[in-house]
């Protein structure tokens, strides 16, 4: 390995795909050598247990009386440049371009030029955000003062140009799964729990917000439901799962449906299920459906945002337009009801995951990235991941 690098590394701790890609690569840096200092306000949620090159700095937000608002943005920003003054960081990787980008902009300002900034766009910073007029400018501020932007799509670096007029250099670096977490786990002792022998279990992992369309997961499953016996597995909490509660209820499914609520051990969870559903409205990559690629589960969902760069529509999921739910229903039914087919898929999506979205590949693209931006030259050969 070249020089290790000490870096410093911002995200949402507590929530989302971003917290999860952004703490699993800290993980992994943290295993070649690199040294990590995680700048947030809460433990990373998915940081596990201590291990060696990593070091977690709490972002405490100052709540005097005259403030209406706690200054969060501020307290970061001082956090980051106390930090890399401190522990003499290289760079801060910053995930979700709103506050992080700015923050990060600011400390590099208190710092020093020597002080680098990468940023990572994940989705809904730009695709959400980047339309609020209040945001707009500044958004585009924190992109282009960035040492180097990278995104977790092709959609959403063009999305990006798009929104906000931006032509400089964007990297796609996809989101990814350590391969030794994420593979299928035998849970036949736990299937009986949920299913009886010969039902199908259907699968939504999310965060329950309006842009996740679960009340299309609903409609999906109860078409499936009404030809083949099946159960709905939804996992994690959020705003739109009282509404669905209710719609289950109303549709008189609620004995066919179990909610798990957040889990942590998502693999093993995953690991139960026949399909996964995702019908998002948007979705710049999609996460869930690449963790569950990793467990040999097909997706059947949305050709929204990213999607169809992870989600091959005919060979490892079937994908369809936003909201049309009985293609969705009639394709899920093609892949139960045909022992062959679903046999391929299954192959295809772990030979897909391992090759093309596995941890070491995407972890080099990074450290490329900080070399780059570092001006340090050697070029880190990207491995070739093997297909199981
Ligand atoms: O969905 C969000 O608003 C949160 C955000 C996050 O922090 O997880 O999700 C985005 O980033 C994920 C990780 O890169 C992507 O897998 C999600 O597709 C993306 N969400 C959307 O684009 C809606």
């Amino acid at each position: 390995m070249d020089r290790p690098l000490k870096i410093g590394i911002t995200c949402y701790p507590s929530l989302g795909g971003s917290g999860v890609v952004a703490t699993e690569l800290g993980k992994l840096l943290a295993e070649k050598g690199h040294e990590i200092h995680f700048i947030t306000h809460s433990v990373p949620f998915r940081l596990g247990k201590f291990q060696r090159n990593i070091y977690y700095h709490e972002v405490e937000v100052t709540d005097y009386y005259v403030f209406r608002y706690p200054p969060y943005d501020l307290s970061l920003a001082s956090k980051m440049h106390q930090v890399a003054q401190l522990q003499q960081l290289d760079l801060l990787h910053v995930h979700y371009a709103v506050p992080h980008a700015l923050c990060a902009y600011l400390a590099k300002q208190m710092s020093g030029d020597r002080l680098k900034v990468v940023t990572t766009l994940h989705g809904t910073d730009i695709t959400v955000l980047a339309q609020d007029e209040s945001l707009k400018d500044l958004i585009r501020f924190g992109i282009q003062n960035s040492d180097a932007v990278t995104a977790v799509s092709g959609d959403l670096i063009r999305e990006t140009r798009e929104l906000l007029d931006i032509a400089r250099p964007i990297e796609l670096t996809y989101n990814f799964v350590d391969k030794r977490v994420y593979y299928p786990r035998d849970v036949s002792d736990m299937r009986a729990d949920y299913a009886e022998p010969g039902e199908k279990i259907l699968m939504h992992i999310s965060n329950f917000r309006p842009v996740k369309r679960a009340c299309d997961v609903v409609d999906i499953f109860a078409r499936v439901n009404e030809k083949t016996k099946a159960k709905l597995l939804l996992v994690g909490e959020g705003p739109d799962l009282p509404k669905i509660q209710a719609k289950i209820d109303a549709m008189g499914l609620s004995h066919r449906v179990c909610y798990l609520g957040k889990q942590d051990d998502v693999a093993q969870v995953i690991s139960l299920a026949d399909l996964m559903l995702l019908p998002s409205e948007k979705e710049s990559f999609g996460l869930v459906a690449l963790e569950a690629m990793a467990c040999g589960v097909p997706t059947i969902g949305s050709a929204a945002g990213g999607i169809p760069e992870l989600v091959l529509n005919g060979k490892t999921g079937f994908l369809s337009a936003i909201g049309n739910t009985a293609e969705m229903a009639e394709n899920a039914l093609r892949l139960l009801t045909d022992e062959k087919l679903y046999a391929e898929f299954r192959e295809a999506c772990l030979t897909r995951a391992r090759t093309e979205f596995c941890n070491d590949k995407i972890t080099a693209q990074y450290e490329n990235i900080y070399y780059k931006v570092l001006g340090i030259p050697k070029e880190l050969e990207l491995p070739v991941c093997l297909a199981p």
